[in-house]
């Protein structure tokens, strides 16, 4: 006789505790940064990109992120930024499934977005857009390099998603100004990819991604850049240091 490990379902929780129950599971796992956000609040999303374009009943869409290694930024791009943006990617789809699967057990459907690829290449364009997720769950703010800045991280963090049926209890987004007077970001794109304005040309930098990835060897899906991050003086403790090695 199969012997189950775990009751299948049935719950009689809350929006509080099934929030609590995510939160907590995410961060024992290894997430940072955990908020949520309303699928009601993605009303601006491109057509086919809203969280019930991918699960029917969505109301929730719970948001992930994990800090980099900030030393893996000093020579970034470099093969060892890309092994930390590699792990960071499973780890993050590790979470995500688990959180997903903690839903699930609670009686909820749930899915998750894949942290990066797989995506769609000929668009470069993810089934949703985790930065306008992590915003709308009040994890950070956009910045000029069009990455999310979290206050404790800046652009340092890689992000992930669950969308769900469960209504959970949504995080109020952020109100902050995190780049300010800075422009730093602008003009050290290798490939002028913002041309001054902060709207990335996806493919002028895709095409420095493919260059640097033959550059340092790399797989396909190994290739990187991330000097738009690397400059970032917000939430670095050290923004000092960081200088010392960019001269
Ligand atoms: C495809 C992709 C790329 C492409 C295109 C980048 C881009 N700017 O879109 C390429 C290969 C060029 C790329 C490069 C990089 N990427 Co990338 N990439 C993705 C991926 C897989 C999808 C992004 C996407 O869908 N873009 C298309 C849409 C969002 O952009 P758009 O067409 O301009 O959208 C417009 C509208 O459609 C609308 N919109 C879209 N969705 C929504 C939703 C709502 C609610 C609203 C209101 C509006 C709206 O807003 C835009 C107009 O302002 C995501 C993972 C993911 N699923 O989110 C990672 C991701 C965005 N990448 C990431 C990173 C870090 C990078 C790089 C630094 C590379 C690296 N790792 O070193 C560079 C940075 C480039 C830059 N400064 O933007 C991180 C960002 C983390 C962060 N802190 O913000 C992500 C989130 C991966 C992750 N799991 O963390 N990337
Ligand atoms: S990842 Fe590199 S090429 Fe792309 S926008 Fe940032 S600095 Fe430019
Ligand atoms: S480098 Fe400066 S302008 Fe660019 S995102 Fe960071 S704080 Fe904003």
């Amino acid at each position: 006789m199969a012997i189950s490990q775990r009751p299948v379902s049935e719950s009689n929780g809350t929006s509080a505790q099934w929030t609590t129950g995510v939160q907590r599971l995410a961060y024992e796992m290894g997430a940072e940064l955990v908020g949520v956000a309303s699928a009601d609040a993605f009303a601006g999303a491109p057509a086919g990109h809203h969280p019930r374009n991918l699960l029917r009943r969505a109301r929730s869409v719970v948001v992930m992120g994990a800090r980099l290694l900030d030393g893996a930024f000093e020579l970034a791009p470099s093969r060892e930024y890309s092994i930390t943006y590699q792990i960071a990617n499973l780890e993050l789809d590790r979470i995500a499934f688990h959180v997903a699967k903690y839903l699930q057990r609670e009686g909820h459907r749930a899915l998750q977005v894949p942290a990066s690829p797989p995506y769609d290449l000929e668009h470069n364009m993810g089934d949703l857009s985790h930065r306008h997720a992590a915003q709308l769950a009040g994890i950070g703010v956009f910045g000029k390099n069009s990455l999310l800045l979290s206050p404790e991280f800046g652009p340092r963090i890689r992000l992930t998603s669950v969308i769900t049926d469960a209504a959970l209890e949504p995080s109020p987004p952020l109100d902050v100004d995190l780049c300010g007077d800075c422009d730093i970001c602008l003009h050290a794109c290798p490939v002028d990819a913002f041309g001054g304005a902060g709207i990335v040309d996806k493919s002028a930098c895709d095409a420095n991604h493919v260059s640097t990835g033959e550059r340092l060897q790399l797989e396909d899906w190994e290739q990187m850049c991330g000097v738009c991050i690397r400059v970032c003086p917000v939430g670095l403790p050290d923004a000092e240091h960081r200088h010392k090695h960019d001269d």
